[in-house]
């Protein structure tokens, strides 16, 4: 994970040189549109479904080729996904902004996420640039002041954010009078392992006006239906949709 910051870091420093936020800000994604809701997509009565664009991770290599991010995105609209998940990162994961913007010229109304490792409030002004709807804070790679100052920026562009955990200790820095979405992350960052019960235990920690995303790793219904009984609200799924034939396919089962 310090490995992915600190080359994110670098390549924001590139970017905001290249790109001034003033830029940014005339684009007509920026000017022109309204970001959907993401804490209103994750409300439905059941299970929410997250579906991730994701190419490749560290973890696994290359895990989707032909990669085609419009076309996958428009068969998880086709099959009801509640949200849509974007890697944008493109040393570790393949991503892109440029796939976002792709998949926002062919998908409208349903939110889009952009995936990234956030660190600078210059990043959430590229995502609302590109078409976003929300992004992902994770915590673990934030303190408590850059997480609270990050939520807030995102807030005032429009932006809802998905805060993501790991470990219990984690949710010390979060301020649940400001964060809506809480994410637990099955798979720790560090060793790639996939420990779906840690996801449970570190939810009965967390108040229960907010929303409830558990991330990675998942794949078997009976899973999905063991989270739901126990007050998940939602699920962000990559690697099993990105190795079906048609994504949005498989969720139908
Ligand atoms: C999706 P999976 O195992 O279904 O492909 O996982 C998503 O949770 C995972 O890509 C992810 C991630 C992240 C990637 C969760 N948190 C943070 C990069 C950064």
């Amino acid at each position: 994970l310090d490995q992915i910051i600190d080359d994110t870091r670098e390549l924001v420093a590139t970017r905001k040189k290249e790109t001034p936020v003033q830029e940014l800000e005339q684009r007509p994604f920026y000017t022109d549109r309204e970001p959907l809701s993401l804490v209103e997509a994750l409300k439905s009565r059941g299970m929410s479904f997250i579906c991730e664009v994701k190419k490749a991770s560290p973890s696994k290599g290359v895990i989707r080729e032909p990669f085609r991010p419009a076309q996958i995105a428009q068969s998880y609209v086709k099959h009801g996904a509640n949200a849509i998940s974007v890697l944008t990162e493109p040393n570790h994961f393949q991503g892109s902004l440029q796939n976002l913007a792709w998949i926002r010229a062919h998908v409208e109304d349903v939110p889009l996420m952009r995936k990234d490792f956030i660190i600078d409030p210059y990043q959430l002004v590229e995502a609302r640039a590109v078409g976003a709807d929300a992004v992902l804070l994770i915590a673990t790679a934030l303190d408590a002041r850059q997480l609270r100052h990050l939520h807030q920026a995102a807030t005032d562009l429009g932006l809802d954010c998905l805060v993501e955990v790991y470990a219990l200790d984690d949710l010390d820095k979060i301020d649940f009078d400001q964060v809506s979405i809480l994410g637990v992350n099955n798979r720790d960052l560090n060793t790639f392992e996939v420990d779906v019960d840690n996801s449970l235990r570190i939810f009965e920690h967390v108040p229960r006006n907010v929303g409830r995303v558990s991330e990675s790793g998942l794949s078997d219904p009976a899973t999905l239906v063991r989270l739901r009984q126990n007050g998940v609200n939602g699920v962000l799924i990559g690697e099993h949709f990105m190795r079906a034939e048609d994504p949005g396919q498989a969720l139908d089962d």
